[in-house]
C-alpha cells in the first residue's frame, strides 16, 4: 500500500532531531534526517537557548527531507516550560531563556511568599517546581524589561510552528507545563497571573494537539515543502512520548526517560486533591483530552552532567562504559534525592553528589563507577516512591512500568527499576517522542484512527524488552531513606 511520510521535529534539551516518519498502513518507522546538539549559554545576564542554531538546523533538516520525498505534514515537539516572547510584528524579543537559570529559584520563593503553594497548585493542577514557566515570568516581570515589547508568549514548539505556518497559537499540552494554565478548566489561570504581576495579554489562544495550523509558508514553501501542512502534535515532548507508549495493559505507568524522567499515569481528568498536592504530583495535558498525572524526576541529567565534568578532567566515558562499570559496584550504598535543588543547575555534578552523600551521613562514592551506581540507584528508588505516590493518589495499583526514550537502553537502570518497584519493566521504543509526534499528525491526516490505533501500531513495530523484578528488601529501606532525605531537603528551603 502507499506510504505516507510526515516530518517529526523533536527538540530535546541536549539535542534536536528532524525525523522522517513513514507509515505504510501497518508499521510506523522513524529515521533521523538531521541531529543537532545544542546547549544553553549566558547572554545578557540570562541563561539562554541558541535559538538561531535551532531555527537554522530545523530549516536545513526539513529542506533535506523535502528534497528526498513528498512530506504530507510537519509537526514540532520540544521540552516543556520554556517560551519565546514574540512582538506584534511576529519577531522574537530576544533568545528564549533556559529553565536551569538560577533566577528561577528566587522567583519561585517569591511566588510562594506572594500567593502560596496551595494557590499555585489548586488553580493549575501543576506541581510546584522551580523550572515552571510561571517562575521565569515572575522573574521577567520583576527583574527585566523583556515583557514590555512582547505581544505574546509562545511555548518552544509553538515558536517553530509560528515560523513554519505563521500561526500564533499555543498547543494545549505545551501550555499545560507553564504552571499558568488551569488544567481542569481548560483555560489560562489569568487570576493567578494577575496576582503575580504577569501580564495576561501575553497568553495566546490554545489549540488541541492534532490541529492543522495551515500550509508551510516562507522559503520552504517555494521549494521542498510545497503543499506540506503544519500540524501540531502534542507539543510537549513528554506528551508525545506518552502517545506512543505501548502500554501492555491497564494500570501500567509510563516513564519517559531522557534528560528528565517523567513517570506517571494517563488518567481521564486532572486529580487535584489534598493528597496530590502533598505528593506534588503534576497534572499535565495529554493527547485527546487525557491528563498525565506525573512527577518530574531529575533523570539522566545527573549522568549527563557527570559525564561533562569527567570529560573536562580528561576522562571520557560513553554511557555504555559507565553502565558497565557501575554494574560491578555494590548496589544501594548511598542514595541521593535526585530532585534536590543541589542538582538542578549546571556545574560539577560528581562533586555535588558526593557533597550530598557526605552531608546526609552516607558513604561517599569516589570513583566514576561508584558515582554512576549511586545515581542509577537513586533514580530507581525515586521511581519506586513515585509509583507508590501515584498508587495512593489514584487508588489504583500499578501493574507495570513502560520506559521509553534514550533511558530505555540502560539495562542497569531498567533492572534496578524493576527491583525497586517490584513491577515488570517494559523498555522501548527509544524514539517514542518522534513516533508520538508523527502519529498525532497521521491521526489528523486520517491515516490512523486514534490513540488506541497508534499504540497497536507502535507495539507491532517496536522491539520491546521486559525486565522482571527480583525481590530484595533493601529497596524498601532505600525508599524510606529517600522519603526522609526529601523531607529534609524540602524543610531547608
Ligand atoms: C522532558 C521535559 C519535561 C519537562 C522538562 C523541562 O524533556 O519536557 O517533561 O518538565 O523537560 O522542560
Amino acid at each position: 500500500s502507499a506510504v505516507r511520510t510526515v516530518a517529526a521535529v523533536d527538540l530535546g534539551a541536549e539535542s534536536g532531531r528532524v525525523e522522517r516518519a513513514d507509515f505504510d498502513g501497518e508499521r510506523l518507522t522513524v529515521r533521523e534526517v538531521a541531529r543537532f546538539p545544542h546547549t544553553p549559554a549566558p547572554v545578557d545576564g540570562l541563561l539562554r537557548w541558541d535559538v538561531d542554531l535551532l531555527v537554522r538546523s530545523v530549516h536545513d533538516g526539513l529542506a533535506a527531507l523535502g528534497a528526498e520525498t513528498a512530506v504530507a505534514s510537519v509537526g514540532v515537539d520540544a521540552w516543556g516550560v520554556d517560551y519565546g516572547l514574540v512582538r506584534a510584528d511576529g519577531t522574537l524579543v530576544d533568545a528564549p531563556t533556559c529553565y536551569r537559570d538560577p533566577r528561577q529559584l528566587a522567583a519561585m520563593d517569591e511566588a510562594l511568599a506572594t500567593v502560596g503553594r496551595d494557590r499555585l497548585y489548586r488553580s493549575t493542577g501543576v506541581q510546584v517546581n522551580e523550572i515552571n514557566t510561571v517562575f521565569a515570568l515572575v522573574s521577567d516581570a520583576r527583574t527585566t524589561t523583556r515583557l514590555d515589547d512582547a505581544a505574546s508568549l509562545l511555548m518552544m514548539p509553538d515558536v517553530f510552528h509560528h515560523l513554519l505556518s505563521g500561526a500564533g497559537v499555543t498547543e494545549a499540552t505545551a501550555a499545560s507545563t507553564t504552571g499558568l494554565y488551569d488544567a481542569a478548566g481548560g483555560r489560562w489561570a489569568t487570576g493567578l497571573a494577575e496576582e503575580l504581576g504577569i501580564p495576561t495579554r501575553l497568553f495566546p489562544e490554545v489549540v488541541p494537539p492534532g490541529t492543522d495550523l495551515g500550509p508551510v509558508v516562507g522559503p520552504l514553501a517555494d521549494g521542498p515543502l510545497a503543499g506540506t501542512r503544519v500540524v501540531t502534535p502534542a507539543g510537549h515532548d513528554t506528551a508525545s512520548a506518552v502517545v506512543a507508549t505501548p502500554f501492555p495493559g491497564p494500570g501500567a505507568l509510563f516513564l519517559s526517560s531522557g534528560t528528565w524522567s517523567l513517570m506517571g499515569a494517563e488518567v481521564p481528568r486532572p486529580v487535584v486533591t489534598d493528597a496530590s498536592l502533598a505528593a506534588n504530583l503534576t497534572n499535565e495535558g495529554g493527547y485527546a483530552g487525557t491528563t498525565r498525572l506525573l512527577r518530574n524526576v531529575m533523570g539522566l541529567w545527573l549522568l549527563q552532567e557527570c559525564r561533562r565534568a569527567w570529560a573536562a578532567r580528561g576522562l571520557e566515558f560513553s554511557y555504555a562504559d559507565l553502565i558497565e562499570l557501575a554494574g560491578r559496584e555494590p548496589a544501594l550504598r548511598s542514595v541521593v534525592n535526585p530532585n534536590a535543588r543541589d542538582f538542578l543547575g549546571r556545574g560539577d555534578m560528581p562533586a555535588r553528589v558526593q557533597a550530598y552523600c557526605r552531608r546526609s551521613g552516607q558513604p561517599v562514592p569516589e570513583s566514576p563507577a561508584a558515582v554512576t551506581r549511586c545515581v542509577v540507584d537513586s533514580l530507581a528508588v525515586s521511581y519506586r516512591v513515585t509509583a507508590e505516590d501515584i498508587a495512593a493518589v489514584t487508588g489504583t495499583t500499578p501493574t507495570a512500568v513502560c520506559v521509553t526514550g534514550g533511558g530505555a537502553r540502560n539495562g542497569l537502570l531498567a533492572q534496578a527499576t524493576a527491583d525497586a518497584t517490584g513491577l515488570p519493566v517494559q523498555c522501548g521504543p527509544v524514539e517514542a517522542t518522534s513516533l508520538g509526534n508523527a502519529a498525532a499528525q497521521l491521526v489528523a491526516l486520517g491515516d490512523l484512527g486514534g490513540v488506541a490505533d497508534v499504540r497497536a501500531v507502535v507495539a507491532r513495530t517496536a522491539d520491546l524488552l521486559t525486565w522482571s523484578p527480583r525481590p530484595d528488601p533493601r529497596w524498601e529501606q532505600a525508599a524510606a531513606r529517600l522519603r526522609e532525605l526529601t523531607q529534609d531537603d524540602d524543610r531547608e528551603r
